[in-house]
C-alpha cells in the first residue's frame, strides 16, 4: 500500500486519490465534464429518454409571460445564470423578454469560456437585442460576487436540476450561498426533478444507445488522459438505481473482473475486486415538501412554481 503524496498537483489529482483509496470506492460527478465530457452532456440532453430536458423546456415555453412577470421590476434587473451551457432553454425566457422590451441585462456564469463564447456568439445571432456579459467561473467563486452588483433586481437563474447532483446538506449550503447573495427585492429561479415512476427515472439514466454509459465511464477515460493510467473501459460495467423511498437515483461503475489498475501520475495501484463498485453520480428526485424543507433550512421561501402536465419537473421560484 502506497502513502498518500504529500504533494498534489490539482484537486482532481487529490480528489481521485481519496476517492480510489475509500472503501467504499467513489469519484466526484463534477469532474465527468472535460471538454468531451460536456459533449456527452450536450447529447444526453437530446435523447428522448432524458424527459427533463422537453418537460423544462415545455414549461418555459407554457409558462414564458407568468415568470417573466414575476421577474420584471422597474427600474430593471439582471438576469444571472448559473451554469448557463448552451442556453437553448433559456433563449424561450430571452426572446420573450425581449418582445415584452423589458429592462434586463443576461449574465450568464459558466465554468467553461469556450462554451460562453459560443453562447454569446450564438445569441449575437439570434437575439442581438439582448445584451449579455458572460463571466467565468465556478458557482461558488462567482456566487460571491453577487452581492457586489448593482442595486438593481437580481433574478438567478439555474436550470436543469443540476442541484440534483448535491446531497441534500450540501444542497442546502449552495442554496444558503445563493441566499447570503440576495436581497429581499431578488429571485432565484430553480428547476427540481420530480419524483416520478421509478422505470421512467431508471431509463433517463440508462439509455439503450451507451450515452449515458460513456458519460459515466468519461471519469475513468479522463484519468486515463490526464494522469496516464491504464483503465480499460469494457472491464466496467454502467450501473443505475433509484430509490423510491428517498428519491435518490445513483451511478456506479462495476468491475467485471478482479483487477489492477495503475494510476502512475499518483503513483497508485489500484486493486478491484469483481463486482466491486465506485459510486459516481447522484441524481436527487424531489417533490414539494423537500423542496420547501431545503429551502426554509437555507433561509428562503417558496413563492411559486411552474409544472409540466405530468408533473415530472418543476421549476420554483423564491425569495428571502
Ligand atoms: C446535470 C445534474 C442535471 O443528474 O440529470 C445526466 C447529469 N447524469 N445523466 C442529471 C446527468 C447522467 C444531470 N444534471
Amino acid at each position: 500500500m502506497k502513502t498518500t503524496p504529500t504533494t498534489f498537483q490539482s484537486a482532481f489529482e487529490e480528489d481521485v486519490y481519496k476517492g480510489l483509496t475509500s472503501f467504499p470506492k467513489y469519484l466526484l460527478s463534477k469532474y465527468i465534464y472535460d471538454k468531451k465530457g460536456d459533449k456527452l452532456f450536450q447529447q444526453i440532453m437530446e435523447m428522448p429518454e432524458y424527459y427533463l430536458t422537453n418537460c423544462e423546456l415545455n414549461i418555459l415555453e407554457h409558462h414564458k409571460a407568468a415568470i417573466a412577470e414575476i421577474f420584471n421590476k422597474e427600474g430593471g434587473f439582471d438576469l444571472i445564470e448559473l451554469g448557463a451551457g448552451d442556453g437553448k432553454k433559456t433563449k424561450i425566457l430571452l426572446q420573450h423578454l425581449v418582445a415584452k422590451k423589458y429592462d434586463f441585462n443576461y449574465l450568464p456564469i459558466d465554468i467553461s469560456q469556450h462554451v460562453l463564447e459560443e453562447l454569446r456568439d450564438s445569441l449575437r445571432n439570434e437575439i442581438p437585442e439582448v445584451k449579455v456579459k458572460i463571466q467565468q467561473g465556478t458557482y461558488f467563486k462567482t456566487l460571491e460576487n453577487l452581492a457586489d452588483y448593482n442595486n438593481r433586481r437580481k433574478v438567478i437563474l439555474v436550470l436543469g436540476s443540476n442541484i440534483g447532483n448535491l446531497l441534500h446538506e450540501n444542497a442546502i449550503n449552495f442554496l444558503r450561498n445563493i441566499q447570503k447573495a440576495m436581497n429581499f427585492e431578488d429571485r432565484l429561479f430553480m428547476g427540481f426533478d420530480q419524483k416520478k415512476d421509478p422505470q421512467k427515472i431508471l431509463d433517463a439514466y440508462n439509455d439503450k444507445t451507451g450515452i449515458t454509459e460513456a458519460f459515466n465511464k468519461n471519469l475513468l477515460a479522463r484519468i486515463n488522459r490526464e494522469l496516464d493510467a491504464n483503465f480499460n473501459l469494457d472491464n466496467f460495467k454502467h450501473w443505475e438505481t433509484y430509490n423510491p423511498e428517498t428519491g435518490t437515483a445513483k451511478s456506479y461503475l462495476v468491475s467485471r473482473v478482479k483487477q489492477k489498475v495503475a494510476i502512475k501520475k499518483l503513483e497508485l495501484e489500484v486493486c478491484f475486486d469483481a463486482w466491486e463498485s465506485i459510486h459516481t453520480e447522484i441524481s436527487q428526485k424531489y417533490d414539494d415538501a423537500v423542496v420547501a424543507w431545503l429551502a426554509k433550512e437555507a433561509g428562503l421561501e417558496i413563492q411559486s412554481s411552474f409544472q409540466d402536465q405530468d408533473n415530472w419537473f418543476k421549476n420554483y421560484i423564491f425569495r428571502k
